[in-house]
């Protein structure tokens, strides 16, 4: 449910976008009338035409300003009120270096508001295989989350067109000494299949190697059928022994 502020907000935009819009309609139609003189039908058509051009206008084009007037997130995963089923994926083996997934205000890309996560990552060549070098976190895009604001599009996923970003927040902990080898952020993908394929490539990993809001993205291949998953990795390179710990978050995941 969004909140009272923001349900205080929508409504005052409304009030002033109906009365510019009449004021705007009204002085326009003098004109309107002036230039059809008698005949009043074509004037009316006139302004019904002018009408749906404005509200079209208004739909398709507005929503990045009206979301930063009314500070808004109205990305699909913008966090805004809870961690919007995200979940950690735990290895058998190696268990995962992420814990304790949560809904945060202390940091957030758009809105008041992120997903937050504790990273633990520890490289360790003596015991490889139970390493905590890397863990990731997921969502099920099947389950489609509420609609949080009045121009939210919702376009679905289309293989070869669509593109997803998210932001992701890097504390200077998770930023190793040795930037040869830094940490690595990854945007993938799994889809349907009975064993699921993961889809990623190298435009959709990020090194890290300075702490603040990172942008990953990925574009959805041709040949992927149905979405089972929408996740992202975070990793040592395997030449990394080190140990890392700190609070990551998530925001606007979104296509
Ligand atoms: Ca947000």
């Amino acid at each position: 449910m969004p909140s009272f502020s923001i349900i205080l907000v929508n409504a005052l935009i409304s009030i002033c976008l109906s009365l510019i819009i009449n004021f705007f309609i009204k002085e326009i139609g003098k004109w309107i009338d002036m230039l059809f003189k008698k005949k009043k039908w074509k004037a009316n058509i006139a302004k019904f035409f002018l009408l749906a051009i404005i509200l079209f206008l208004l739909i398709n084009y507005s929503p990045t300003f009206y979301q930063k007037l009314a500070n808004l997130d109205c990305s699909r995963y913008g966090f805004e009120s809870d961690d919007q089923i995200w979940a950690i994926t735990h290895d058998q083996l190696r268990g995962s270096a992420m814990s304790s997934v949560g809904q945060s205000e202390n940091a957030f890309y758009k809105g008041k508001a992120s997903m937050n996560i504790r990273v633990a990552l520890k490289g360790d060549p003596s015991e490889r295989a139970f390493a905590r070098d890397k863990g990731e976190v997921y969502v099920d895009p099947e389950v489609i989350p509420m609609k949080r604001c009045i121009f939210q599009k919702r376009g679905d996923i289309v293989p070869g067109k669509t593109v997803i970003k998210a932001r992701v927040y890097i504390p200077k902990s998770l930023i190793s000494d040795n930037l040869s080898e830094p940490l690595h952020l990854q945007l993938f993908i799994e889809d349907n299949a009975p064993s699921p394929n993961r889809f990623t490539d190298e435009s959709a990993t990020k090194k890290l190697i300075s702490a603040g809001w990172h942008l990953i993205k990925f574009a959805i291949p041709e040949n992927v059928n149905g979405l089972s998953k929408i996740g992202i990795k975070i990793g040592l390179n395997d030449n990394d022994h080190g140990t890392y710990s700190g609070e990551i978050f998530i925001d606007t995941v979104d296509w």
